[in-house]
């Protein structure tokens, strides 16, 4: 079919729309259009290059996913060998590269550094001829690499031509590809689902993802490319410093890292770490330190090499966030609701910042995904503020005396039988509050500060009472004597009187709070709320029928029978007659049904206010009947922004939601 002129026209005119608004969004982090726009976009293109197959181009934004599957990779060498850095470990390695360079250079001149946070992927270089992508390789041992360029044409923020103009005619690019932190969760979630071995780390996943032979398979993962270094360049040249050299490969369409800054001296290098080192839990990439540059490219020429590592780049490493340990026994610990959990004993190790010797095991099914043996070595990661966890057993150095864990029949604490509902992941304890581990974890729940909000009760003294025999329930706490709390370990008169002022001081509570420190089964605190909302007394939630129940806003059938079988045990209702009978009292709620003014709108705090706590922001949009929410998504009405907002007002900003700052927010209240 012959193609008009119109035709082609309009087809350049996508292509070029299209890598605007890729480069917009991968790049700079800024889109410019809805995505639904984008698809419609790319959607018209598809299917005029369907009609007219002629008009295909490798470099079409239609062409990310190569064809077929690869049988294996072909290696490449490396026309110039890409380095690896050397490694600062504290100050005292930062000052010695600072003297190292000085005495070098004789200068009496404060030296500029280059500063950028060392991401934790896989180092790759991208070659591009007169602008149109024609390789990608990964580092291999910096000599030889391999072919992945099927694979690294599918990553959104690599261009496959260059934009704008005065690009060498042959220039290789360096950077890093790696796997954003929450593309990582999501990617490591639905392994679970799906019962894989999930992922260890996301440089692992980023680098399994590259080592695909079906380009498909890494299209569908969500890995990004941010640019750190140039290779080869030949017809043209780039600036005379570093930073400026990477501004022009961001004009041309590549990524670099946003956190990049000018410091000069040793002093900034290290005020740079340490202000990197804050922001590291934030930052939506995992990175392993910062990399230091002599950021003048004359001055990097006349410094050269040592063996494989430039004289003029250091990378100062944070603290480790996996160590290798060993598990001396895997035990089983019985939660609140009788869920029997198996925690790994470890032989301590430091790792992520503080000393770990127990991690979660979560439940048998992650056990046996780990294949872990007690005596096993393995791989604890703590990342971040997470609990820390087994992410894999090194089956090599197992030893001969390795154990099964085997998962107990029967309740370690009362004895009771452990059973395991269908279709459940987590086995129970079947000995209700006849359990002291449960009842342990009910007066702990009680008292803790969205509940009861009792100063001065902490978990060790409720196992202490527990254990001594002074309370089996939570109404037990209001019979104590001064002279039974005085007498505990660590508790003097003084404290002792603390804790009878701070009990008394429970017993004027509200309804909702009341219902939650009940500690129902899936009854959390916002389903308190809305409980007590929509009843407003304790007899009227009692009485409730199942039916009922699910006909208040976002109670389901699950969270129904819960409530419903909690109230029919006698004994729950022994332990809260009682309470009521100690002086445990709260103003019932006046109904409400007409709407209020938020009826329905889900709200989000982020960053910090400045006239009151984001708790006091939150109660305020609720008592307004305002759902309040941690995250961002297509059902948030209007986002809060306090001061220093980050990843929230990001998103909220994508998908073009209200945001309002504290200003706006006092005024819409
Ligand atoms: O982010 C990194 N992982 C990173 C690695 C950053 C850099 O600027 C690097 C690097 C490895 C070698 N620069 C060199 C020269």
């Amino acid at each position: 079919m012959p193609v008009s002129e119109d035709i082609i026209q309009r087809v350049e005119r996508l292509r070029e729309e299209l890598d605007k608004h890729n480069y917009r969004y991968y790049v700079m982090d800024d889109p410019s259009v809805p995505d639904a726009e984008y698809d419609r976009l790319m959607n018209e293109l598809k299917a005029i290059e369907g009609e007219y197959p002629s008009l295909v181009v490798p470099d079409s934004p239609t062409q990310r996913v190569g064809g077929e599957p690869l049988a294996a990779f072909t290696q490449v060498t490396h026309e110039m060998p890409m380095l690896s850095l050397d490694n600062a470990f504290n100050e005292d390695d930062m000052a010695d590269f600072n003297r190292r360079i000085i005495e070098r250079l004789a200068s009496d001149e404060e030296i500029e550094y280059a500063c950028e946070p060392k991401l934790d992927g896989i180092a790759v270089s991208l070659l591009y001829e007169n602008g149109y992508l024609v390789r990608g390789a990964t580092r291999g041992d910096g000599e030889t690499g391999e072919d992945i360029t099927q694979n690294v044409r599918t990553i959104n923020s690599i261009p496959l031509k260059l934009m704008g103009n005065g690009f060498p005619e042959r220039i290789e690019i360096r950077g890093e590809i790696y796997m954003p932190k929450s593309s990582f969760d999501a990617l490591n979630k639905e392994a679970e689902r799906l019962g894989n071995k999930p992922f260890v780390n996301p440089r692992n996943a980023a680098a399994g993802s590259l080592r695909q032979l079906d380009s498909k398979i890494t299209a569908s993962r969500n890995l990004e490319m941010c640019c750190y270094s140039v290779g080869i360049v030949e017809g043209g040249s780039l600036k005379e410093t570093h930073t400026d050299s990477l501004h022009c490969l961001n004009q041309w369409g590549l990524r670099i890292n946003a956190e990049m800054k000018v410091v000069k001296g040793v002093a900034g290098c290290l005020e740079y770490y340490r202000s990197i080192a804050e922001k590291r839990n934030g930052l939506p990439y995992e990175i392993d330190g910062v990399v230091f540059k002599v950021n003048n490219l004359a001055l990097q020429q006349r410094l050269g090499f040592v063996s494989r590592a430039p004289r003029w780049a250091i990378a100062h490493k944070f603290p480790a966030q996996e160590e290798l340990t060993e598990v001396l026994d895997v035990e089983f610990q019985v939660g609140r609701t009788g869920a029997v959990t198996p925690v790994a004993r470890l032989k301590p190790v430091f790792v992520g910042g503080v000393t770990v010797s127990n991690a979660t095991l979560h439940n048998m099914d992650e056990i046996e995904r780990l294949g872990l043996m007690i005596g096993d070595s393995v791989i604890v990661r703590r990342a971040g503020d997470v609990i820390p966890k087994v992410v894999k057993v090194v089956e090599e150095k197992r030893p001969d005396n390795a154990r099964p864990v085997l998962f107990p029949s029967h309740c370690p604490v009362c004895e009771s039988e452990v059973v395991q509902l269908e279709g459940e992941a987590v086995a129970r304890c079947s000995g209700g509050l006849f359990c002291a581990a449960q009842r342990k974890e009910a007066i702990k729940h009680y008292a803790s500060r969205k509940a009861m909000d009792i100063d001065g009760l902490g978990d060790k003294l409720v196992e202490a009472l527990v254990d001594e025999g002074h309370i089996k329930n939570v109404a037990d706490l209001y019979t104590l004597s001064r002279y039974q709390i005085a007498s505990m370990e660590r508790m003097a008169e003084k404290s002792a009187d603390n804790l009878l002022g701070a009990l008394e001081k429970s017993k004027k509570t509200k309804l909702s709070s009341f219902i939650y420190s009940l500690g129902i089964r899936e009854v959390g605190e916002t389903t308190a709320r809305t409980l007590s909302n929509a009843f407003g007394t304790l007899d009227k939630i009692r009485n409730a029928t199942v039916n009922e129940l699910i006909a208040v806003q976002d109670v389901g059938p699950i969270v129904a029978n819960h409530i419903v079988s909690f109230f029919e045990q006698a004994h729950n209702n022994e332990i809260i007659d009682q309470l009521v009978a100690e002086g445990v009292s709260w103003p019932d709620i006046v109904v409400d049904t007409a709407d209020k003014a938020l009826q329905g709108k889900t709200f989000v705090i982020t960053g910090t206010l400045s006239q009151m706590t984001r708790e006091e922001a939150k109660e305020k949009l609720l008592a307004l009947g305002a759902k309040v929410s941690g995250s961002v998504s297509k059902k948030t009405y209007c986002l809060i922004a306090g001061e220093a907002a980050g990843s929230k007002l990001k998103k909220a900003e994508e998908l073009g939601i209200k945001v309002m700052n504290e200003h706006e927010f006092i005024d819409m209240l």
